[in-house]
Parts: C-alpha cells; structure tokens; sequence
C-alpha cells in the first residue's frame, strides 16, 4: 500500500499488507475461534495460586459465567461493574457478559468509594464484582450513594461478606442453559473510563467490532504486527481494569492461543521469581516497571533468559531507559506500543515485533497498525503534515471508539466528521514510517501510565471553602514520569497550608491522583475564554525546576 501524500492530505498507513478481519463476529467468539486447535494448552496462569486453566477450561467457565450472570437478571446491554485486581474471574467475567450481550465497566479497586460510584452511576451498573476487602469502602460510602442489596448486587471472587453472594453463582451456573442473544458488531462490549482531550472521566464506548479490529491488527494476518506463538507465556502485571492489558495482553493472547500469566500485583521479587518460574517470552510493561527491571539489583538473581519480547506503552519511555534494561536482557527483541483508550486502544506498535520483523528505532512507538489511517495536524490550521512535523496525531479506521457514554458534545469534539479520532498528543511520522510521540495538548497527566484527569482534581480542589480558583498541571517526575501538582488561590483572607491542600485531595482520590507540590498564587492564568493557560503553568514549572 501507497501512502497517499499529496499536498493536502498526507495520510500514512502501515508497511504491512491489509488484511480481512474478521469483525462481524461478537468478541468472545472470534477470541476464542481457534480453540478446537489446542484446548488442553495452558490458557491462564494464575501467579499466586499456582492454579491454572486450559483454554477449554477456561472457555467453559467464562459460558457458565454467562448464564450465572443472565440467572441474576443480567441482559443484553446491561453493565457489569468489574472491581478486581488480576485474576481468573475477571476473564470469566469480561467473556461471560459478552457471550450474554453485556457490557463490562472495570475499575481500579484501589479507587475511593466516591471514585467508584461516579463510574457506577455514569455506567448504569447493575452489579459489582469484586473482593470481599473492599465491600467495606462501598457499604460506608454515605447516604448519598447507591446501597448494596437494595440499588445492586456484590459478588465476591472470595469469602462473601454479609449481603453479598460469591462468584460461584455464576461459575457454577449450567452453561447449556444461556439465554440466546443476538449481537450486533456495534454493541458495546466494554466501558472503560477516559478523560480523553478534557474534562472529567467518560464511559468509552469499545463495541465488538472496535476491539476484534485492534486485536486482529495486532495478532492476526500471515505476518501479525505482534507475533505472539501458541508456547509464549505471556506476563499480565499491567491491570486488566486498564485497556492496555485487556487488549494486548487478555485478548491477544486468547486469539493467538498464547498463555496468560496473570499477577495481582506488582512486586518486583515475586515478578522476577514468576518470570523465571513459568518461563515469561513477552513482557508487556509501562516505563516504571522498564525502570525496576533495569535498575533493581534483585534482577540479576533471577535467569530471564527466557523472554524474548518486552513491549512497553502507556507512557513516554526515555533511551536511556530502554538500552539499560536492554543490558538486562540482551535477548529479547525491545519496542513500544501507542495506545489510547479511545483509540480501540493501539495506534501503533514496534515492527520489531511481527513475524518477519523490520527495525525501527529507539525512542519511536513503531508503525501505524495496518487496517488504519494516521495523519498528523497542524494544531492552528487543521491542515495535515507531511513527514518529520510534529503536529497533532489523529487515528481513523474501524477500531476506534464508538463515542462516549451518553456525552455527544465530547464525542464530537474528538472524532471529527470525517471519522478523524483527534489524540491530543503532538507526534510526527519519520522516512522510516516510525512514529514519534514528542508531547501532549491534552490536559490529561500520567503517573506511572494511569490517568490523572485535572479538571477531577481542580473540581475537588474549588469545593473547598478557602480556596477560590485552582488549576492542575503535570511536573516532570524520575520515577512516575509525571507527577501533578496544584495552582491554588487562596480565598481572601483565609490561611491555608500546603499540607491541608494535599491531605484534602488524598483523602477523596486513589493513591496516583494525590499532589505532590501546591503553589500558592494570586492569580490564574486564563485565556479571554476562561481556560486555563496550561502551558504557562508548565513553562513556570520548567523554568523553577
Ligand atoms: C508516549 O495508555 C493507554 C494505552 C496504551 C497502550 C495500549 C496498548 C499501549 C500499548 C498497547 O499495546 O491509554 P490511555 O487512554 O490511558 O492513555 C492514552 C495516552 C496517549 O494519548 C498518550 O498521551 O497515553 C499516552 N501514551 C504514550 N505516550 C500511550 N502510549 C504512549 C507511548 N509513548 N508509547
């Protein structure tokens, strides 16, 4: 394929032929379409147990889920809110509301009650799935949220705590007893939450077809962008709850008949120890576990010697870092994927990692993936760029989003009319058709890849008596990558410390939303229209630091 590039429009595609995918299938058929090939290989390790599941195994309990969650009164289109860390009912779950036509919204379990219910109430959940240590946050949440029992149901993956029924509900469920459903390529299948370009976090709507069509753009065709083999075991550290490892680990895998090792946590000792134990060959990871795996000294008690691939994304990941863990393990084949939720999740992915691999180089998030279109816009004129300008990367092709939840004015503001899914992030295309990530527009801020939303905080921050404007940005962080921090103004006359701010905000938000430095000053910078003249506040930071 040509890339078109006439002097209005510069479109780039990728290297790697088209290829059909199949994306009139619902999502859990084709992920798990080739099962009858290998149904007693190991589909899902569970790391701290030891126990594992085969892939007819685990098949079979995602279609008693599925009956276990109709049993409940769970339909087509229905939310299911998922509240787990990694583990074998999150899968069950996520494929089990599929086969039934339900959508999953997941959650980070770590988020505070006040957290969790907005997603809750915004998603029009009918029940939460999750571990008995957190029932207590969501039973104590106040008189102003939904009651467990009355507005919706708990199940627990462990012991139930009063009022709640454990999974076994619905794994125990017959599975020949499902209730048909037809389902429509452009259902939703999951929710998850994004603040996207601005604003507040948005239920993303990610259909069958959305998700099939990027995973297919990663694993399937005679030469896939991410050749993953039936004997990889696949490392799945990153949550599940963000799409990132659903997609590239979860349901790639499934479709690549690869085994999934699933960890609750991260822990470097118990990483390493796992990673030699069940003999890891690909390594999804973010720019701080690159950074534990280079730096941490526990690394050379462990052979590693066994993966092959180490694919990193999420967030920005320096040359440094990357040939440092190199020296770690100089075997394995190193690249970068970009992601955005909204964008199906992947826009791009190292070549380096498909079954005939092409170079590409350091520092760069690879090719655009095949199926797609990329171009990058000028952010003044609209207009598109040609190669080596940085502008505006923006993403079309049939994996993207469907839009957001119930919120047209933000749909329209980041898909444009022609189907254009706008980034926020400042990039550009090389000779080589290497992507470049060199910035982002967007207010949105990632510590350690996860999603800090500033107008959340800057909300929070104004509900506070004394304080009468404030604004969120990103700081520059070693280890997170970025860090936020506060501009706060203070209400006439009122005295207000940097520990009150802090402990204010820590105390409503899970653990990397907490700021890390509040400037007190007399002013915002804002521009006629009111905004917040972010890049002002960054420049300020840059030029202090
Ligand atoms: C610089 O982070 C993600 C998804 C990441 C992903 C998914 C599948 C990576 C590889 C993969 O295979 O989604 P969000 O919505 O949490 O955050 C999106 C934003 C991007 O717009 C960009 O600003 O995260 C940033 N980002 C990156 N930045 C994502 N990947 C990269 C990257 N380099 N490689």
């Amino acid at each position: 394929p040509q890339n078109q590039t006439t002097s209005e429009n510069h479109v780039f595609t990728s290297k790697l032929p088209t290829i059909p995918i199949s994306n009139h299938l619902p999502l859990h058929t084709y992920c798990f379409e080739n099962l009858s090939q290998y149904p007693d290989r190991q589909c899902l390790l569970i790391g701290n147990t030891g126990k594992s599941y085969t892939f007819a195994e685990t098949h079979l309990a995602c279609r008693k889920v599925a009956t276990g969650l109709s049993n409940l009164g769970i339909r087509k289109g229905d939310v299911v809110m998922v509240l787990l860390q990694n583990c074998a009912e999150f899968v069950f779950t996520f494929m089990g509301a599929s086969i039934i036509g339900a959508v999953t919204t997941a959650a980070n379990p770590f988020c505070t009650a006040k957290e969790i219910f907005k997603q809750f109430s915004a998603s029009k959940s009918r029940m939460i799935i999750t571990q008995s240590q957190y029932v207590d946050k969501l039973r104590e949440a106040g008189d102003n949220f939904p009651k467990i029992g009355e507005d919706f149901s708990v199940i627990t993956i462990d012991d139930p705590p009063e009022g709640c029924l454990h999974f076994s509900v619905l794994s125990e469920a017959n599975e020949d007893e499902a209730l048909a459903v037809e389902i429509d390529p452009d259902d939703a299948v999951a929710l998850p939450f994004s603040s996207g370009t601005t604003g507040l976090p948005k239920g993303v709507i990610l259909t069958h077809r959305s998700l099939i069509t990027s995973v297919a753009q990663q694993v399937d065709g005679e030469n896939p962008n991410l050749y993953l083999k039936s004997d990889d075991v696949v490392l799945c550290v990153l949550p599940l709850f963000h799409i990132y490892s659903l997609n590239s680990v979860l349901l790639c895998s499934l479709r690549a008949g690869a085994a999934v090792l699933l960890m609750q946590k991260f822990e470097i000792g118990t990483l390493l120890e796992l990673i030699q134990r069940h003999r890891v060959s690909v390594a999804a990871v973010v720019p701080p576990l690159v950074l534990a795996l280079a730096k941490n000294l526990l690394v050379d008690k462990f052979d590693l010697g066994s993966i092959r691939l180490v694919l990193s994304g999420a967030a920005p990941l320096g040359k440094e870092l990357e040939a440092a863990l190199l020296s770690r393990v100089p075997q394995a084949v190193f690249g970068q994927g970009y992601g955005m939720t909204e964008a199906g999740p992947v826009l791009s992915m190292s070549p380096s990692f498909a079954k005939q691999p092409l170079p590409t180089k350091s520092g760069s998030c690879g090719n655009v993936v095949r199926n797609a279109e990329l171009k990058v816009v000028d952010p003044e004129t609209g207009c598109s760029l040609p190669r080596n300008h940085p502008g505006e990367i923006c993403i079309r092709g049939p994996q993207i989003m469907k839009g957001y939840l119930n919120d047209a004015e933000a749909t329209a503001r980041t898909i444009d009319v022609d189907g254009w899914l706008h980034t926020g992030d400042i990039g550009y295309v090389d000779d080589d058709d290497d992507v470049f990530i060199v910035d982002r527009v967007k207010e949105l801020i990632k510590f350690k890849g996860f999603q800090v939303p500033p107008a959340e905080l800057e909300s929070l921050l104004v509900s506070h008596p004394n304080i009468a404007d404030a604004a969120v940005v990103p700081q520059k962080d070693e280890a997170a990558g970025e860090v936020p921090v506060a501009f706060v103004v203070r209400s006439n006359g009122f005295e207000l410390t940097e520990e009150v701010v802090k402990e204010f905000i820590a105390k409503q938000v899970v653990f990397y939303k907490r700021l890390h430095k509040v400037y007190f000053v007399h002013a915002i910078p804002k521009s006629p229209a009111g905004k917040i003249l972010r890049k002002d506040l960054r420049a300020k930071l840059a030029a202090a630091s």
